[in-house]
């Protein structure tokens, strides 16, 4: 039996609009559950909203509006986005929503069942971007906080507190249980370094705006907008809830093989402490891993409000389609890693890789030799009688289909495609050594045959190996070799694996090209509607 599978995102700030930064993690979130999906795992991909605490409150207020009817309004870009994006996530958590309220509501009296919740007075520097306090450590000269480089605002005010300092050493003793709580390893080491120098108690409420869910039993104060926005990954499944009380909540939290929360580097701490100290003392089941990918620039500039170069998805997925958008995210930089979105190598790599790669062994041989010398249709072969070069295909085939599943699951999508790629180049080489136009003007039908075969079951194969990045084009490139959609289905693993699936006598039906190459005019046309400079660079001195 394959077991329940749960992935989610970060629950995004409404107080901006989506940017390509979001697009990352959420994208590499689908991809995750897509190849689960494949993999005949019961699968939840779970994506939303941050909708409380302070910066959204005063952003409401500094476009005149209430605060639900502003957070109302802002969530429709971040559902449509996700969409344009082909990203099939199963639930889109509001922390405005009342099953959350509500369910927020239960892990504090939870936790305060335990012991863990006090009351008392605090003071501290608060950088309202970050939505935390910080140490005096922590800040930059001027009290500036590092990330948002703003000025911290000092806060006094009567405070409930989270025991966190007892939980120094549970988590320290889970850390050593679960060496792969945290990826990559990197990061892992970064949080325990801050975890060994110890934990102070940690404010979890406030009474200075009311902008968030009222603590139970004191309505004078609201939840910290941390503990409130971590516990969406249990409230959206009806959790904490008793067993059978809420089916979701028993699949994908209590019985899941894996619980995989994907992250920005950012908000690691939050994530790799706060969270799992917050359900040691709600004795609720700890997620299997926290995944923090790194921070992405745009064309080498941090993104930044006052560059204005906060980059919507919209426009680029209008310009090259979501899959090949969705292929470049994957591809140019390795999970984990810091990286650069470039213009530049987004277009080359799509000529380089996608359309003289993929699309160009798509052409080669549905739309141009089986086309014009089979009939359209798939031919029959004696898998006995193929020869050693076919064999070679077959087996690169094999340990690409076990290599990118082995790399996929650890989430090196880089990884997982530079082997798919292989596989595509030698394919490319297959066809020019075999020289399957030769073999048709010298009517060696049974060769001819015998290479179209190999070919298109190859493709095939890519369609599905494919299909967690490039959902879309594997389809079409499935109807193009004669192949229905590929359809998921909980406990049938789909991942290639016997050779030989596509049926004899199909019929193809060899459609425009899948990646249709841009000429230097194209190139510069799309650039210019995007509004970037063509001769745009990287500058590595920006990363
Ligand atoms: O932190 N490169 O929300 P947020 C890569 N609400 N990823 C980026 C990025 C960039 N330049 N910019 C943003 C919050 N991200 C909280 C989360 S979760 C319980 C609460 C991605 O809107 C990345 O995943 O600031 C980062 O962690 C997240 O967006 C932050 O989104």
């Amino acid at each position: 039996m394959a077991r329940p599978v749960y992935v989610t995102t970060p629950i995004y700030y409404v107080n901006d609009r989506p940017h390509i930064g979001h697009a990352y993690s959420t994208v590499a979130a689908d991809v995750v559950s897509r190849y689960a999906r494949l993999r005949g795992k019961p699968t939840y991909f779970l994506t939303g909203l941050d909708e409380h605490g302070l910066k959204i409150e005063r952003r409401a207020k500094e476009e005149g509006l209430a605060p639900q009817d502003f957070v109302d309004q802002m969530a429709a870009p971040f559902r449509s986005t996700w969409e344009e994006l082909g990203c099939a996530h199963d639930g889109f958590i509001r922390t405005t929503s009342a099953q959350h309220r509500d369910r927020v509501q239960a892990l504090w009296k939870l936790m305060q069942d335990k012991g863990d919740i006090y009351l008392d007075d605090y003071e501290d520097w608060y950088c309202v971007g970050c939505e935390s306090f910080k140490t005096e450590k922590e800040l930059l000269e001027g009290k500036i906080c590092p990330v948002h480089q703003a000025p911290v605002e000092r806060i006094k005010e009567r405070s409930y507190f989270f025991r966190l300092s007892n939980y120094t050493q549970p988590l320290l003793d889970y850390y050593a249980a679960h060496p792969e709580f945290v990826r990559p390893d990197a990061r892992f080491n970064e949080v325990k370094a801050f975890l060994a120098e110890g934990l102070r108690d940690l404010s979890i409420s406030r009474t200075s705006f009311r902008w968030g869910v009222a603590v139970p039993g004191d309505p004078e104060h609201v939840v910290y907008v941390w503990l409130d926005a971590l516990m969406n990954y249990v409230s959206a499944l009806g959790g904490p809830a008793e067993e059978g009380e809420a089916p979701l909540y028993d699949e994908f939290w209590q019985s899941s093989e894996t619980i995989t929360h994907i992250v920005g580097k950012d908000i690691l701490r939050f994530h790799a402490i706060y969270w799992p100290a917050f359900l040691m003392s709600a004795e609720i089941r700890l997620p299997t891993q926290i995944w923090a990918h790194g921070w992405l620039t745009v064309n080498g500039e941090k993104m930044s409000k006052s560059l204005g170069n906060f980059l919507p998805p919209g426009p680029l997925v209008e310009a090259f389609g979501a899959d090949v958008l969705r292929y470049y995210f994957m591809r140019e930089v390795g999970f984990g890693q810091d990286g650069d979105f470039s213009h530049r190598n987004l277009v080359n790599r799509y000529n380089g890789e996608l359309a003289n790669g993929l699309g160009n062994l798509m052409n080669r041989i549905v739309a141009s030799i089986v086309k014009k010398n089979l009939g359209g249709r798939v031919p029959s072969v004696d898998f006995d009688a193929l020869e050693d070069v076919d064999r070679q295909l077959i087996d690169k085939a094999t340990a690409t289909s076990s290599e990118a599943a082995k790399h996929i699951e650890a989430l090196a999508f880089h990884r997982a495609l530079d082997s798919i790629w292989e596989l595509v180049s030698a394919a490319n080489k297959y066809v020019d050594s075999t020289e399957p136009w030769k073999l048709a003007k010298q009517a060696d039908k049974t060769r001819l045959e015998q290479v179209c075969y190999t070919v298109l079951e190859t493709l095939r194969w890519l369609s599905v190996l494919l299909f967690p990045v490039m959902p879309t084009k594997c389809n079409e490139l499935r109807g193009q070799i004669g192949m229905g959609p590929l359809l998921p289905t909980e406990q049938t693993d789909l991942w290639p694996r016997a050779w030989g699936g596509l049926r004899p006598g199909t019929q193809t039906h060899p459609a425009t090209p899948l990646f249709p190459r841009f000429d230097e005019s194209q190139e510069r046309s799309i650039l210019e509607r995007l509004g970037v400079d063509k001769d745009v660079a990287p500058r590595s001195s920006a990363k």
